[in-house]
């Protein structure tokens, strides 16, 4: 078993790092990648940089490089469902991709031929988090997340979001890496908790709680990485 571990940004994979400890440092197609050994599993472990096409890139070089066979994503996410407050986590039961848009030929947004609106995320891993969750004490939400290159900080545009695709969450990279596993028939599993409500106060908010919100997130992963190692 190799488990892949990505974050976008450096924040959302620092505590990951922190854990371990000590892990070898491999450069590869202009991004940085950990490798460790880990209860007696390998990890690869990256942050892809900001976006759907980095966070493609990273996916896919983690499964066919580096040889992962399933991934979890770990970071923060705006929250769209009223329910979900700062610090909240979210699982991601399935993944759109909000900005893409051929409806001009009749086509339902997020929809492109041959692919799907919706890219649904491991039921086995989404199971164990129920598990995961409950030992922790931890409440986690599962729901929809929306992914599109654009950091929203816009009421109107978070409730089309939320209205079209009846996301709860949003952000930049799960729905592109959601479409990579799928492909190459890797299982994978997107947490993300919350840092801010995507509206007009959301760049305040995201720089407040980037780092407690990232490491919420990064300790909820490792406590499934050690049970899919157990
Ligand atoms: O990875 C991006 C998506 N993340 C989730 C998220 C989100 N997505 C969309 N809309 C929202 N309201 C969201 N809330 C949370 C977070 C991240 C957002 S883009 C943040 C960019 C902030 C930044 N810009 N420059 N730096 C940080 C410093 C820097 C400089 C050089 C290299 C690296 C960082």
């Amino acid at each position: 078993m190799k488990i892949a571990i990505m974050g976008a940004m450096p924040e959302e994979i620092a505590p990951i790092l922190e854990k371990l400890g000590s892990y070898k440092t491999i450069e590869y197609a202009g991004n940085r990648y950990y490798e460790a050994a880990y209860r007696g599993v390998d990890l690869v472990i990256a942050y892809s940089k900001i976006g759907k096409v980095f966070s493609a890139l990273t996916a896919t070089t983690m499964i066919e490089h580096f040889g992962a066979d399933r991934l979890l994503f770990s970071g923060v996410a705006g929250a769209i469902s009223s329910t979900l407050k700062v610090g909240d986590l979210i699982v991601a039961t399935k993944l759109s991709q909000h900005d893409l848009d051929i409806t001009a030929f009749g086509h339902p947004y997020g929809y492109v031929p041959e692919g799907a609106v919706f890219v649904a995320a491991d039921k086995q891993m989404i199971e164990l988090s129920k598990k995961v969750a409950s030992e922790m004490g931890k409440c986690v939400q599962e729901g929809i997340i929306a992914t599109g290159d654009q950091f929203v900080a816009n009421e109107e545009r978070k409730n089309w979001i939320g209205a079209t695709f009846g996301a709860d969450a949003l952000e930049m990279e799960g729905g592109s890496v959601a479409v990579v596993c799928d492909a190459l028939g890797v299982p994978f599993f997107i947490l993300r908790a919350i840092s801010d409500a995507a509206d007009m106060d959301a760049s305040f908010s995201f720089d407040e709680f980037l780092q407690t919100s990232a490491q919420e997130s990064a300790e909820f992963v490792m406590k499934m990485v050690d049970q899919l190692v157990s």
